[in-house]
């Protein structure tokens, strides 16, 4: 793909579209190029300040079209079109800082606005602002996260934000770690399970475990655990996938029929992720029946609250949807998704501490050197199995401080209401809109009916009539930026909507535009 579209039908380059200029530099400033700043120009403090005043007058213009209804979610272009429309290519000499400045303002013109109140497409939706502003502060700071003697501040803040997540599962101690994303974050309680279960594995590998481990998470998971299975070693087969019920839910009897199949053919089941807000319809996994099959019959239990893990700031809501989580081994929690820190920003807890320096250790000595200055038990670094860690507890930090606890409970409230709302709305116009079940969390599962199939009885047939309206509207909202909401088919019904109310933007005004949006789009389908 790349490149094709980068030069014109007759092969020369192809001229950007004129970027509105709306951030000029002086004269002076805007024919110079990076070897007029710091650090190759010593003296070139001055320039360089009004070059990147200038790239955040971009960013703050983005922030304020972000906010406001009237601009437009995205500027569709399809692929080919988009090529012709931006100069992606690498010169051989450099570019002007105004050049600079005018590929991030193009950038941005393109950039589908995720923050926008209109934007509901994916689980993390929102820009939160004091979040952003510590994402900035860690661009600037470009440490790595490695070891306590090139980032001492934020490998305090880590500890400190981990322990508060730690309580709020219910542990007194433990271990946790900052992961890039939700799957490495399962991965890293995968790993951790089967060492614990057999520490030999490190040292001497796959023949040191004497006979076939299996996998249990229900057919609702998010694909990253059946992932972990062939990653591991242990092939996607032996990631047995426990029915849910119509809701969603792993239902525990069948897990339990499954472990006994797989005990009494002599495989050993070792791992159990339960899904605390499943991707598609935001179904809790019961844990607490979970939590007693793992205990019965050895098993690690593992949550992936990836998606559902805000609800555990909630009085109102933790319960009976987390009841029992205290008993698992390990939670998977991504705060870049219902807490609206920014991407990305997701963590891996552990009950037990020491696993994961146990499990992942390999000692580099010119990295994790024994006889420091400090207390090396601070260097993060050989707990996982990347090297280098991106900073990812600055923007969350930041945003619990300015919040407090108070405030990420009312921030979870507030969204369970709205998503309540849009139901309520749904089902008060049920000519219109079909509500697939009451969702457990901020998912919204719905078809659109036009006008042709309004007051035809629900039926499979026409399920797969709804269905295939779904990616004509999808594609109209795209062409309209108007909207963007997600849909996709599950092993139950064809296509629907799965609306996502994630962002802390997002008021009954949006919904309302939403459901008038949708029809306004569908209803000639
Ligand atoms: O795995 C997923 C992660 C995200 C996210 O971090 O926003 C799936 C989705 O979103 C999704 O929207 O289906």
């Amino acid at each position: 793909m790349t490149g094709s579209g980068q030069t014109s039908a007759t092969g020369s380059p192809v001229k950007s579209k004129n970027p509105d200029y709306k951030y000029p530099l002086s004269a002076q400033t805007a024919k110079l190029t990076y070897q007029d700043i710091l650090p190759l120009n010593e003296e070139g403090y001055p320039v360089t300040k009004e070059f990147l005043q200038r790239v955040v007058d971009v960013l703050m213009d983005w922030v304020k079209d972000t906010h406001d209804r009237s601009r437009p979610v995205l500027e569709f272009h399809h692929p080919d079109e988009m090529w012709r429309l931006i100069d992606l290519e690498i010169p051989d000499q450099p570019v002007t800082l105004q050049k600079l400045i005018d590929d991030c303002a193009l950038t941005l013109k393109y950039q589908v606005k995720t923050g926008h109140p209109r934007f509901m497409n994916q689980l993390s939706c929102g820009l939160d602002l004091v979040s952003m502003a510590g994402e900035w502060l860690t661009a600037t700071a470009n440490t790595n996260m490695f070891t306590y003697e090139i980032a001492p501040v934020f490998i305090l803040m880590e500890t400190v934000v981990m322990k508060k997540m730690r309580e709020l599962i219910g542990w007194d101690g433990g271990d946790s770690i900052l992961a890039p994303g939700g799957s490495i974050s399962n991965l890293y309680a995968f790993l951790a399970a089967r060492h614990k279960m057999f520490p030999q594995y490190k040292e001497k590998g796959l023949t040191s475990i004497k006979g076939q481990l299996v996998m249990y998470t229900s057919d609702q998971c998010h694909y990253s655990i059946k992932s972990c299975a062939a990653v591991c070693g242990l092939g996607t087969d032996n990631c047995i996938m426990v029915p849910s019920d119509e809701r969603g839910r792993m239902i525990p009897q069948e897990l339990e029929r499954l472990v006994r199949e797989a005990k009494l053919r002599g495989d050993i089941p070792f791992f159990v992720n339960a899904t605390a807000g499943t991707t598609v319809l935001g179904a809790f996994d019961p844990i607490d029946q979970i939590a007693d099959i793992c205990e019965k019959y050895g098993i690690w239990l593992h949550i992936d609250a990836a998606w559902g893990g805000g609800l555990l700031l909630s009085k109102k809501h933790r319960h009976p949807k987390f009841t029992g989580v205290e008993r698992a081994q390990s939670v998977t929690w991504n705060p870049h998704k219902l807490m609206g820190a920014l991407l990305q920003c997701s963590t891996i807890h552990f009950k037990e501490d020491g696993l994961l320096i146990s499990c992942n250790q390999m000692s580099a000595e010119y990295l994790f050197m024994t006889d420091k200055l400090y207390d090396i038990r601070y260097d993060t670094g050989d707990k996982v199995i990347q090297c280098g860690r991106h900073n990812d507890i600055f923007k969350l930090w930041l945003q619990w401080r300015a919040k407090g606890t108070e405030g990420f409970e009312k921030l979870i409230d507030r969204l369970m209401e709205l998503a309540e709302y849009m139901v309520n709305q749904i089902k008060a116009q049920s000519d219109k809109y079909y509500l697939i079940l009451e969702p457990e969390l901020v998912n919204v599962s719905f078809w659109y009916i036009p006008p042709r199939l309004r007051g035809i009885p629900h039926s499979p047939s026409k399920e797969q009539d709804l269905g295939k309206i779904c990616p004509i509207i999808k594609g109209r909202m795209m062409q309209a930026g108007t909207l963007m909401v997600g849909y996709q088919p599950d092993d139950r019904r064809p296509n629907f909507f799965r609306n996502i109310i994630s962002s802390a933007a997002v008021t009954e005004g949006d919904i309302d535009f939403l459901l008038a949006e949708i029809d306004r789009l569908g209803n000639d389908l």
